[in-house]
């Protein structure tokens, strides 16, 4: 088969390098040149564990090559951002210029037969959105194009085993469609391919993500809950979770990334009177950054110049990624705010990225008045408890205990 894949992001690279691993065609297409030029070096772009190695090995077998622009393939598969904009008075409305975009770019290519397939996370009727693109284009091939939704699943970090682990779902405007979907996904996922109809598909994925988001913002409402009663949250949480059918997530200084803190809007803008928990969740997470401001500047009041270190700036541990990150909200409004001097630390984060300078731990363990941990990121959980024992210490996700 060849196969074009439009994006070559966090999931558009790993699926099109494990496409080309397992024999296939693959062309990348993508809007940056930097990237194209990077990946065909055998180079990436982005930073995802053992991604650089699939990749190399994927350009050197000949399979893999990036380009600007499509060509005529068999299958197209689509991996774009679907970020959120205004609308009408909405402000998390679903974006989808890039879906968009992406669809126009590859309709010159499309032949008879041709599967088109969705992996960005879309609301509603996404799928259905692009079969009517394609056929407003080229009106000879209604009927005789395919397209199917099949949501991306897999956790930044650990994206090349999920990829092949987890099962996935294929939504399809036909049967055919589905078919060839499962044929195509068959040849790298070892999970179960589940075939369904393509608004059940996108509705799912929406449903995962917001699932996630609803839990996460129960933890941080008992963390607000624990705090105003004087209890400990993280052994509340740890005792419930000894019940059976009890499973609390952890609470933390809010939700950040481009995907949890983003798809339940999705499922919000097309149901609004319906989705009233998914919309409450998703205020309860975006004010907790915002909680933990606060909690700083009360202790902060306490001090002539307080110093005040952040420990962590990614989204979460373990990670680079500082997209949607609600630690790095949180130092940079600190700094605006002029709430003491301010000194971040992150091990995994790097410096020309920021506005403000980044710290050793050594040096900001030995500094710092205040102590705020943002990232559970493994440097941080193994801080000697007696170092810290004459420092104000607001912990967000509970490593220091
Ligand atoms: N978080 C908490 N407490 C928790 C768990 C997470 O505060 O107990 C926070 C994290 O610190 C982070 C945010 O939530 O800021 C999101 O992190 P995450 O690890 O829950 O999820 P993502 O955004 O890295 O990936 C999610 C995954 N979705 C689910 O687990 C349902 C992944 O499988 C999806 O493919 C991905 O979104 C996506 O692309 O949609």
């Amino acid at each position: 088969q060849k196969i074009i894949v439009m994006g070559l992001g966090y999931i558009g690279l790993p699926t099109a390098s494990m496409l080309a691993t397992k024999g296939h065609q693959v062309l990348g297409v993508d809007v940056s040149e930097h990237a194209v030029n990077t990946i065909n070096s055998g180079r990436i772009h982005i930073i995802e564990p053992d991604l650089d190695i699939l990749v190399r090995s994927a350009v050197n077998s000949g399979n893999l090559k990036a380009s600007l622009t499509p060509e005529e393939g068999d299958t197209f598969i689509i991996a774009v951002p679907t970020p959120f904009m205004e609308v009408d008075g909405n402000p998390k409305a679903p974006d989808l210029t890039y879906v968009e975009a992406a669809t126009r770019a590859l309709v010159p290519y499309l032949r008879e037969g041709n599967l088109v397939i969705l992996e960005s996370t879309s609301p509603v009727g996404t799928t259905e959105f692009i079969y009517k693109t394609i056929v407003e284009m080229r009106p000879e091939l209604a009927g005789k194009i395919h397209a199917a939704h099949c949501p991306e699943r897999v956790l930044p970090g650990h994206i090349l085993r999920e990829l092949v682990d987890n099962d996935r779902i294929v939504g399809g405007l036909t049967k055919t469609a589905n078919e060839q979907a499962q044929e195509l996904y068959k040849s790298f996922c070892n999970g179960a391919i589940l075939l369904t109809d393509s608004k059940t598909a996108e509705l799912s994925k929406l449903v995962e993500n917001s699932f996630r988001d609803v839990n996460i913002a129960f933890a941080n409402e008992l963390s607000l809950i624990c705090d105003h009663l004087g209890i400990n949250v993280w052994e509340t949480i740890s005792l419930a979770n000894r019940h059976p059918r009890v499973n609390i997530l952890q609470p933390g200084p809010g939700v950040g990334g481009h995907c949890i803190a983003v798809d339940p809007w999705f499922i919000v803008s097309s149901a609004p009177e319906q989705a009233k928990l998914i919309k409450t969740a998703r205020q309860v997470n975006d004010a907790k950054p915002l909680w933990v401001i606060d909690k700083v500047k009360a202790k902060a009041a306490r001090f002539k110049d307080p110093v005040i270190a952040c420990l962590g700036l990614a989204f979460k541990a373990n990670i680079d990624d500082t997209r949607e990150s609600p630690s790095l909200e949180i130092v940079k409004d600190l700094i605006a705010q002029n709430v003491g001097r301010v000194m971040a630390c992150d091990p995994n984060v790097r410096a020309e990225k920021l506005s403000f300078p980044l710290y050793d731990l050594k040096q900001v363990l030995k500094d710092a008045d205040i102590l705020l941990l943002l990232v559970d990121h493994t440097e941080f959980k193994e801080i000697d408890p007696d170092s810290i024992r004459d420092k104000v210490v607001i912990d967000t996700r509970g490593v220091l205990r």
